[in-house]
């Protein structure tokens, strides 16, 4: 797999991906992998479901954190490992994360839940971002080298928020991260921010991306979903568009272009979705039509995006399209 960008270059290298052609006699822009779902909910003991997960390339195959819901129902993140991105490998326990400095305790005390993991490649490490809980939802950070230790920094915003995606490199000197501010519920609402740090400890100069838009599949709340893909015509963003059926939420997938140096400006948009739940693990289980997109690997050379997604609140699945062409689909 190839990178995009100096600032990415000492990425590890790995081994080919998951990918899988374009099944003929169709032209969608993404396709469902033939192996979905590749992880199935009781993967390891005591595991409910597992799903909304993230995949990076490490050493010469890949690593993940993995949203496990046990069978207390208790949410939580765990470390894995894969040579093919298909077949995985997850720890039994939950990720121990050890404090970064000593008042990272004082966000520990009580866990509640971890959940929605995100992973990305930045600088010189990956950093794991995910919803934490401490007094309802947050956005939780922390790093890792080899997906063994994971250290903890501070949550990075007030509760309740979800969906925190930080960028893969600095931006105008700082870093930067997308979230979606909520309520303590099954939030009815969600708009996209943008915020800034210049230490990944302190967050500001938060602004406005995007808004659900009435009357669609994005209607009611929409989330970043995995790391936002660098290219020359912008940040590719895939996310989740959700709206509200006579039967309850229906979680879609579609792409949003943002600038490349002031990422808050969005200068394009789905206006269908790109994958929306229609197969069965998509549209039965612990919860129904859901399509959770969390992770994507990308080798730009040979223009392929491989999709990593939670289906159903219950198991993990892939999906696969041309960058070009994903990027075509945006209307501008
Ligand atoms: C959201 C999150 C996701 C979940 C989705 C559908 O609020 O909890 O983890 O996939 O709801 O249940």
């Amino acid at each position: 797999m190839t990178r995009l960008g100096a600032e990415t270059a000492a990425e590890p290298v790995t081994a080919d991906g998951p990918w899988e052609n374009r099944p003929a006699g169709t032209n969608d822009i993404l396709w469902r992998s033939s192996r979905n779902p590749i992880i199935p909910r009781d993967l390891i003991p005591r595991a409910n479901s597992i799903f909304n997960s993230a995949v990076v390339p490490f050493g010469s195959g890949f690593a993940g954190v993995f949203r496990v819901d046990d069978t207390e129902r208790v949410m939580n993140v765990h470390s894995g490992r894969s040579s093919d991105g298909v077949e995985w490998e997850i720890d039994d326990e939950p990720i121990t994360f050890v404090p970064a400095d000593r008042r990272i305790r004082e966000i520990q005390e009580g866990f509640l839940f971890a959940y929605d993991p995100r992973v990305t490649w930045l600088e010189d490490r990956y950093y794991l971002t995910w919803c934490n809980g401490y007094h309802g939802p947050t956005i939780g950070l922390a790093y890792t080298h080899d997906f063994e230790s994971f250290h903890q920094l501070d949550n990075a915003f007030l509760p309740f928020n979800r969906n925190g995606v930080l960028f893969p490199r600095k931006i105008g000197g700082g870093y930067a991260m997308l979230s979606r501010p909520s309520d303590n519920g099954h939030t009815p609402f969600g708009d996209i921010y943008y915020s800034e740090s210049p230490d990944l400890v302190h967050w500001g100069r938060h602004r406005h991306v995007m808004a659900p838009i009435p009357l669609t599949w994005q209607s009611t709340k929409i989330g970043a979903g995995p790391t936002p893909i660098e290219t020359g015509e912008g940040w590719l963003v895939l996310y989740h568009g959700v709206l509200t059926s006579c039967n309850g939420f229906v979680y879609s997938m579609g792409a949003a272009l943002l600038d490349l140096k002031e990422p808050w400006k969005v200068l394009g948009r789905s206006r269908d979705y790109l994958l929306s739940p229609q197969v069965p693990y998509e549209q039965v289980g612990d919860v129904p039509n859901v399509i959770f997109p969390c992770a994507a690997l990308v080798d730009h050379e040979a223009d392929r995006v491989s999709v990593y997604y939670g289906a159903a609140d219950t198991v993990v699945c892939l999906a696969h399209g041309y960058l070009s062409e994903i990027l075509d689909s945006v209307p501008r």
